[in-house]
């Protein structure tokens, strides 16, 4: 049993979905992930403003615990040193290379098939949820990412909703495959559906699917949809909620929260207290979407992640991917 930190939604949301026999937790030191000081209010705010990466720590559940030093270190430097490449784009189940090996050696017994079979996750959402633009941050090194391009992007993004029409796979050092998949909902097509429907249903190197949800629209139905499949098929899954920096900045600029130096006391306090008042209520935002969907209450209990690929005044940088991959690691038997 760990951290204090966690808020005390989060813990009767678990003790609920544990059993009643487990007795409730201790009080909380602090509902909020970041409670601002009240006597000390900085000129600028920018640094106490809430980020998808502390959105991660609020909502870890805590059944799960904080990612160890050990674990991040290994995970960068698998992450960082890997080259990636695109292995296949297929829009078939039947045409995965392993999968049309077996079926070949099934005609053919002196066929041989030599290529590894490595672990594999997949990333699956709506439609423009951002799937590629996450698999992008999550396979370009630090490097990279100061050039981020074209040049550089290893799945193509586009502002048109259905852009990616196969799956994709893409090799990451030859210690596992992360593929990327045609969007579900608005502009999806139906055959692009089936080949993510069978993966799912019968991939066996799947270790675990990340589900995206775009955080500025919330839940949608085909979402609702996706989950019960993943559910049925026991597969293991995690959530991702993608755009945070969307609703970060729609909720700051609500409360009116001001990120250049702000040099009178008054106008100071009030800023800071702008700060607070909208940090919660991005917490709040979140809270109602994890329980309208009842995610703690799922039997696989996912987890949580945030991330945003774009970058904004209130939200300086790109944040969560640090996260999700060493999930990634744990999940694929790499740690
Ligand atoms: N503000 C913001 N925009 C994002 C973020 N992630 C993706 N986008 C934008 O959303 C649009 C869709 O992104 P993609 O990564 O192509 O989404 P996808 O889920 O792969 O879409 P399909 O391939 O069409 O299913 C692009 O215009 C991205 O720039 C994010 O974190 N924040
Ligand atoms: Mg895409």
């Amino acid at each position: 049993m760990m951290q204090t930190h966690i808020p005390q939604h989060v813990r009767t949301y678990s003790i609920s979905y544990l059993t009643e026999s487990i007795p409730p937790p201790p009080p909380l030191s602090s509902p909020h992930p970041k409670l601002i000081s009240s006597v000390n209010h900085p000129k600028t705010v920018s640094h106490l403003i809430v980020t998808p990466k502390s959105l991660t720590n609020t909502f870890r559940h805590q059944d799960y615990a904080p990612v160890s030093g050990q674990l991040l270190n290994v995970t960068q430097k698998l992450f960082l040193g890997a080259k990636p490449r695109l292995e296949w784009t297929l829009a078939d189940y039947k045409e995965i290379p392993d999968i049309k090996a077996i079926a070949k050696a099934a005609e053919n017994p002196a066929y041989k098939f030599k290529a590894p079979i490595l672990p594999e996750v997949l990333f699956l959402g709506h439609t423009n949820s951002g799937k590629s633009s996450l698999i992008n941050n999550l396979l370009l090194n630090s490097k990279d990412s100061r050039t981020l391009g074209a040049s550089t992007e290893y799945a193509f993004v586009s502002n048109k909703a259905g852009y990616t029409q196969t799956m994709n796979c893409f090799n990451v050092g030859n210690r596992f495959r992360l593929i990327d998949s045609p969007g579900y909902g608005q502009f999806g097509k139906e055959e692009q559906g089936q080949m993510v429907v069978e993966y799912i249903e019968r991939r066996k190197v799947l270790r675990r699917a990340y589900l995206l949800i775009d955080s500025s629209h919330g839940l949608r139905d085909e979402d609702t949809q996706i989950l019960g499949l993943l559910v049925t098929a026991g597969a293991p899954f995690e959530v991702v909620f993608t755009k945070v920096d969307m609703v970060i900045l729609k909720i700051m600029k609500a409360h009116g929260v001001i990120t250049k130096k702000v040099v009178d006391l008054a106008s100071r306090e009030a800023n800071v207290l702008a700060v607070e008042h909208a940090n919660a209520e991005v917490v709040r935002y979140y809270e109602s979407l994890i329980e309208n969907a009842n995610l703690l209450n799922l039997p696989t209990l996912p987890r949580l992640f945030f991330n945003n690929a774009v970058a904004n005044k209130m939200v300086q940088g790109r944040w969560g991917y640090k996260e999700i991959r060493t999930s990634i690691v744990e999940s694929c038997g790499l740690s």
